[in-house]
């Protein structure tokens, strides 16, 4: 997905979701992965208070009348989606959340953001913010395997894409699919990371981790420049063999599709990550301590 402005309105947001809903259907998909936040810009970027935040970023209820539209696609297409966007309760706690939507247009799981990075403070001096740690509290829900049209699907959110915990406890649900958004800002501001790292990083992470856990990963880019705050693109999809089998080519609203044979990863699953006959978990204790 391309850039999400500023000035953009929900409405023309919710229409671009629409039309690639549309264009993936066309194309044969029967599974949508849409972006981390995927309704707004990326506006852990900007310092503001809290309460401007949740005035204009946060949804408070799934499905609203702007989102709608995409719901009644999925059920008319019979396409089920994943969506990220910004969650505040009923209680007023804010998360980072991510929902799968099934083939008949229902909401059937539910994730919140459990690695949030980045800070709480302000940091002037930076070329922008990342302050998830600000806006959103740490999920308080696991990392959950859902049945999504017949398939064991785990969700996760951006960066904890990046931590090998999160598919593990995915795969020892026996999930086949992991599903996820990301906003990968292309400068790091808190080192001098060199910009091709963002992504070599990111494309590792999703192919060791589908891979060591035999299973399918598809994960969204929101990307491009958003005002200017540029993002990595690399939208992919990666086959439980760690083999990239389809990846974005532009920054701009792009389908990429893909037939997952969940096949693939059985003969991983049964040999050498066979969790019940190898996996020797009394050596991985330091793993849960802090
Ligand atoms: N959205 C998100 O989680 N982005 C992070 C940036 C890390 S740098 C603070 C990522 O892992 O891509």
């Amino acid at each position: 997905m391309g850039p999400v402005h500023l000035s953009d309105t929900r409405a023309q947001v919710v229409k671009r979701l629409v039309d690639m809903l549309r264009e993936a259907h066309s194309r044969g998909a029967r599974l949508v992965v849409f972006p981390e936040l995927a309704l707004t810009t990326f506006f852990p970027r900007y310092w503001m208070t809290e309460a401007e935040a949740v005035e204009r970023f946060f949804e408070k209820e799934m499905p609203n009348r702007q989102v709608q539209p995409l719901f009644d696609a999925a059920r008319e297409l019979g396409v089920g989606f994943y969506l990220g966007y910004a969650e505040i309760t009923a209680e007023g706690r804010r998360f980072n959340t991510s929902i799968m939507v099934d083939s008949s247009g229902a909401i059937v799981g539910k994730y919140r953001k459990i690695h949030l990075p980045g800070h709480a403070d302000h940091k002037p001096e930076a070329p922008f913010q990342h302050l998830e740690k600000k806006f959103f509290e740490v999920g308080d829900m696991g990392f959950r395997v859902y049945d999504v049209d017949g398939v064991k699907t785990g969700m996760c959110l951006c960066n904890d894409r990046r931590w090998p915990e999160t598919y593990r406890v995915l795969a020892l649900q026996s999930a086949e699919l992991v599903v996820l958004g990301y906003n990968t800002p292309s400068l790091n501001i808190h080192w001098n990371e060199p910009v091709h790292l963002r992504t070599s990083t990111h494309l590792i992470s999703l192919m060791a981790n589908a891979y060591q856990n035999a299973v399918w990963v598809a994960a969204a880019a929101k990307c491009g420049a958003e005002d200017g705050f540029h993002m990595i693109g690399s939208s992919a999809i990666v086959a439980p063999t760690g083999e990239l089998v389809a990846r974005s080519v532009t920054e701009d609203d792009e389908v990429v599709v893909a037939h997952a044979d969940l096949a693939i990863g059985d003969n991983f699953r049964e040999h050498v990550f066979n969790f019940a006959k190898h996996r020797a978990p009394e050596h991985y204790r330091l793993i849960v301590e802090r």
